[in-house]
């Protein structure tokens, strides 16, 4: 979403990927000093940290280059996007039959070891292995799984209704809410739901939108292995 922001609005800027999967980058301690909730992304700008998607897009569209306030409805657009449990969509997949699922659970034993050899981070460690320990007791629970889907599919639908008579999903120009959409629409499709807007004014939204220059320059991937998200 961040990347797609900068692009569109032809800035051009170093990307450094930060490894939330496997090495765990985002708990280093140099990390955390620039984003002090230990997630991705994080924008640099000058002398400026920036953190959250939404402050960091907002951020982007104050830039110099191309308008991409949108109308209205473009905000809105941005909170609800960014409101679907995401994790639920690619672990759901990954549940054993008794609904445990391996990689929290291993998450929860790394977490518990980087409380340990950084009790500066304590409030940070804890708070995530609380949240941890939720999320698994979510995904145990096929009917909280269920509930997730069903309105992340509704949400799908709106922005379908929203394309059926405007080129964009906040008006009749490119804004920061087609972004968003875009990459969600890409994660989505990673993980097999195309079916939710197949035959929809969606399905010819998103190959236009994936036709932009932006979709590849951004890097945005919507096929292949969930591991490259
Ligand atoms: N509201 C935040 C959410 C960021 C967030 O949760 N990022 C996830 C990846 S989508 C993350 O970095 N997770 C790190 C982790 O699970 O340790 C934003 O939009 O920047």
């Amino acid at each position: 979403m961040a990347r797609l922001a900068l692009v569109e609005k032809v800035v051009s800027f170093e990307r450094r990927q930060i490894d939330i999967m496997e090495t765990n980058e985002q708990f280093e301690p140099w990390y955390v000093a620039l984003n002090p909730k230990a997630v991705v992304p994080t924008l640099v700008l000058g002398a400026d940290v920036v953190t959250d998607t939404i402050r960091i897009v907002n951020r982007v569209r104050t830039l110099d280059g191309p308008d991409l306030s949108g109308d209205a409805t473009s905000q809105g657009w941005l909170k609800d996007i960014m409101a679907p449990h995401y994790g639920v969509l690619l672990y759901r997949n990954r549940l054993d039959p008794d609904g445990t699922a391996p990689q929290i659970v291993a998450r929860g034993v790394l977490l518990e070891q980087l409380l340990e050899k950084h009790p500066e981070m304590s409030d940070l460690l804890k708070g995530r292995i609380a949240g941890n320990g939720r999320f698994q007791a979510l995904l145990r629970n096929p009917e909280e799984i269920e509930r997730h889907l069903s309105s992340t599919e509704a949400l799908v639908a709106r922005m379908a209704e929203a394309v059926r008579h405007q080129p964009f999903l906040a008006g009749s120009t490119y804004s920061l809410a087609d972004c968003f959409a875009t990459a969600a629409l890409a994660r989505f499709s990673l993980h097999k739901l195309q079916g939710w807007w197949q035959g929809t004014a969606l399905e010819d939204y998103y190959g236009r939108m994936k036709a932009r220059p932006s979709f590849e320059a951004a890097e945005v991937i919507d096929t292949g292995s969930e591991r490259d998200l």
